[in-house]
């Protein structure tokens, strides 16, 4: 009795939802339950374009009910007893009543029914931008039983629109054709940003339908314009799909939805979010499994911007998940932040279906005091930067900051680390820079330092003397170090004390920076010779700008020792001729 009570309801509910038309679900007949007449019908193929009520058809058309067999294969249908086959450029149409204005995204379910490559092609009308159809690739297949949800957003341009879904398909075999099931709509409101949270959607709960009774939840396509994802604030980069899923068939960290990450590298989970310049962030997200028999090591990469962190997790494939954080300083006022699978995973369950690691709950919060990374350090309202100073005792670096006057004059004593960090401001076309310079108190005359030294640095110079030989020696050594601590970050290398006649380390000896692909500049402290030329390198790269400049110089100490204009041009040309020349293959001094 309870059973028939519910299946009643279950019956009203679905009536009013289809009156109304704009709510979340099913559409008219979403599900293909109501089939032609046995006179529309040649075999499985439907003769009358209006057979199928609440939808119109045109090209070759099959009416499929489940355990229908194709050849040995047995045609199994996901949602009630029957679907739809498309053959070759065949459509299936359907009028629906939705708010002109509002975002929505479709969901249907497919099952390719022979072996060749097959795209779907959605498309919506009225739509104002020609050829601006989605296309759907349905070639990998992730479920275990041939079906797999899809999803694609749209804006709807009136208040009666016209889904259609179309096999562009051009094969010999008619019958070879997907089968559609299971069309459905949601409404997709404004994606909101939670409190303090700059990005938008960060926890997925906003979405594609994802139908109840089945248990493979929805992929997202790959490369779609961004007015097309069904998940509002996403975008799939790459060339494969995500796969959205949902709290009633999988774990999910947090709420109700979360993403999971099928398809390893090639696709990527991305949205771009405004940022300050030289502004501190904490990406902070959850990677865990799905509950899916998804076994073993995952990597979970997240970016943003320049800085990328790698996140492992430990998958038994029973349900769990941790929080990983990335602290990043924007170095755009555009940043994107990214997340892929850097393995491609398979359940253990031998049904070969790819899966992967869930991402979720993520949020990204603009950190004000992002204090330990200089400690005592008061920051400054204008795009600041750590500047690690290294290379070996005595090559002049400790000459070269204090040139620069007002960061002489600010110094601060740092003494958890022992060392000196100058603030270096400089002018340029865009604003206010400041590079706190990190110059050590002489601990690098008894080896390596310590990483607390390159910990959060944001751009280096690596110093050598020109006048002892042994110093350039060891610039692959601080290069090494300070690589290990400091990923990717902009270096100049900088060969000082160039007024000094008789130098040891001629231009052409000096190739490191060319396999290294960092900058070279020759530089003489006491001279203030190229003084500003490293920080004009550091800043372009780190403001992503190579038409920044310095609209006014810093004030500098007075030239200790003279560097006449007529050795500078010599000088000049000779290092020209000797960036020219081709790199040795084996450098015998010089290896790493
Ligand atoms: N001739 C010349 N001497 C320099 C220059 N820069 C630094 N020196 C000298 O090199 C020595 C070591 O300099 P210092 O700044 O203490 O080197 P650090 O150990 O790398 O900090 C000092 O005697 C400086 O006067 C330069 O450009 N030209
Ligand atoms: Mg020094």
């Amino acid at each position: 009795m309870k059973k028939v009570n519910i299946f009643t309801l279950l019956v009203l509910f679905s009536t009013f939802t289809i009156a109304l038309c704009l709510t979340d679900g099913l559409l008219p007949n979403g599900n293909f339950e109501y089939g032609p007449k046995p006179s529309q019908m040649k075999g499985t193929k439907v003769i009358d374009p209006h057979a199928i009520p609440s939808w119109e058809i045109s090209g070759f058309v099959e009416y499929i009910t489940s355990g229908h067999k194709q050849g040995d294969m047995l045609l199994v249908v996901p949602e009630g007893a029957s679907a739809v086959r498309l053959g070759d450029e065949a459509s299936i149409k359907t009028k629906v009543k939705v708010t002109n204005g509002m975002f929505y995204s479709v969901s249907f379910s497919a099952a390719r029914t022979c072996a060749q490559e097959e795209k779907l092609n959605v498309s919506i009308l009225p739509n104002k931008e020609p050829k601006d159809w989605g296309v759907l690739p349905i070639q990998t297949v992730y479920s275990s039983d041939g079906w797999d949800s899809y999803s694609w957003g749209f804006l709807a341009q009136s208040n009666d629109i016209e889904i259609m879904i179309h096999n562009p398909g051009k094969e010999k075999d008619p019958a070879c054709g997907p089968l559609i099931d299971s069309v459905a709509l949601k409404a997709l409101p404004n994606p909101k940003r939670q409190r303090g949270n700059i990005l938008k959607n960060g926890n997925f709960e906003e979405g594609p339908y994802i139908f109840p009774n089945t248990s493979y939840g929805v992929l997202i396509p790959p490369n779609i314009e961004d007015d097309h994802s069904p998940l509002p604030g996403w975008m799939i980069e790459s060339l494969k799909a995500v796969k959205y899923v949902d709290s009633n068939h999988f774990a999910v960290p947090e709420g109700k939805r979360a993403v999971e990450l099928v398809a390893g590298r090639e696709s990527a989970l991305a949205q771009t979010v405004r940022t300050v310049l030289g502004k501190t962030y904490d990406l902070t997200f959850s990677v865990g499994d799905a509950k899916n028999s998804c076994e073993g090591s995952m990597t979970v990469e997240a970016s943003a911007g320049r800085d990328i962190l790698q996140v492992p997790y430990e998958s038994k494939g029973n349900g769990g998940f941790k929080r990983a954080k990335l602290r990043f300083k924007a170095v755009s006022s555009r940043t994107r932040v990214r997340f892929l699978s850097t393995f491609y995973h398979m359940k253990s369950d031998s049904s070969g279906s790819l899966c992967g690691p869930i991402i979720d709950d993520v949020r990204l919060v603009s950190i004000r005091y992002p204090g330990r990374a200089l400690p005592d350090q008061s920051t400054v309202d204008y795009p600041s930067f750590k500047l690690v100073l290294v290379g070996d005792g005595g090559t002049g670096k400790t000459t070269f900051v204090k040139r620069h006057l007002t960061g002489e004059f600010e110094k601060k004593y740092e003494p958890t680390i022992g060392v000196e960090v100058h603030p270096l401001d400089f002018f340029t076309n865009f604003g206010k820079i400041r590079f706190y310079c990190w110059d050590t108190a002489g601990q690098e005359k008894f080896g390596g330092l310590r990483d607390g030294y390159y910990i959060h640095g944001n751009c280096a110079i690596i110093m050598f003397d020109v006048t002892a030989r042994l110093t350039y020696k060891n610039v692959p050594t601080w290069h090494r170090d300070l690589c290990r601590v400091c990923e990717n970050i902009p270096i100049v290398l900088c060969g000082n004390k160039i007024d000094v006649k008789n130098r040891q380390v001629k231009a052409k000896q000096i190739t490191f920076h060319r396999k290294k692909n960092l900058q070279y500049y020759e530089i003489s402290a006491k001279s203030n010779y190229n003084f500003e030329k490293p920080f004009l390198y550091l800043a372009r790269k780190l403001a992503g700008a190579p038409d920044l400049y310095f609209v006014e110089s810093p004030a500098l100490a007075p030239p200790e020792v003279q560097f006449d204009l007529v050795e500078q041009l010599k000088h000049e040309e000779e290092l020209k001729n000797a960036m020219n020349q081709p790199l040795p293959d084996d450098d015998e001094d010089f290896t790493e």
